[in-house]
């Protein structure tokens, strides 16, 4: 089944991971269409001209009309975890993932969110582990 994937990660909070991310969307783009794909794409930074307003309704319309949310939460950043609220509240399906080697700590408002028949999932992941997590996150929905 092709889903619509949501995919979230640090911008404004730090993107030090952007080639990490570019691999997670690849992947994700096996299972449906990824909305954010290109999203603060440089190249597609310099055409498009968005204010914050228009950054903020856009992402929300793609948001609702997704049904999978993938968030890679290992940069804090406030607006995946507003997007995570956001997508908790929608009762959307959403898979957090976290690389402990960063030597971070998940938020408590994230991990502490999985909760029996929530339809958030944690996982603490080395890249190499991800075909596997995505499979069985996708074999779920
Ligand atoms: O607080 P953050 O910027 O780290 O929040 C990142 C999250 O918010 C991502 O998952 C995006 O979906 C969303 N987001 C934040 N900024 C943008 C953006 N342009 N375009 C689309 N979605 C965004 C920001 C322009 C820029 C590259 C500075």
């Amino acid at each position: 089944m092709s889903h619509n994937i949501y995919f979230a990660r640090s911008i404004c909070g730090g993107c030090n991971d952007s080639e990490l991310y570019s691999r997670i969307i690849q992947q994700l783009k096996q299972y449906g269409h990824v909305f954010t794909e290109h999203v603060a794409d440089p190249q597609r930074e310099k055409d498009v001209k968005m204010d914050d307003k228009g950054i903020h309704d856009g992402d929300m319309e793609w948001l609702h009309k997704s049904d999978a949310v993938v968030a890679e939460c290992t940069t804090p950043s406030l607006g995946v975890g507003y997007e995570i609220g956001r997508a908790v509240a929608l009762n959307k399906k959403i898979l957090c993932l976290f690389r402990p080697e960063s030597g971070k700590r998940l938020s408590a408002m994230i991990r502490g969110a999985e909760a029996d028949g929530s339809s958030l999932t944690c996982k603490d992941y080395k890249e190499e582990e991800l075909p596997e997590i995505l499979k069985t996150f996708f074999a779920s929905l």
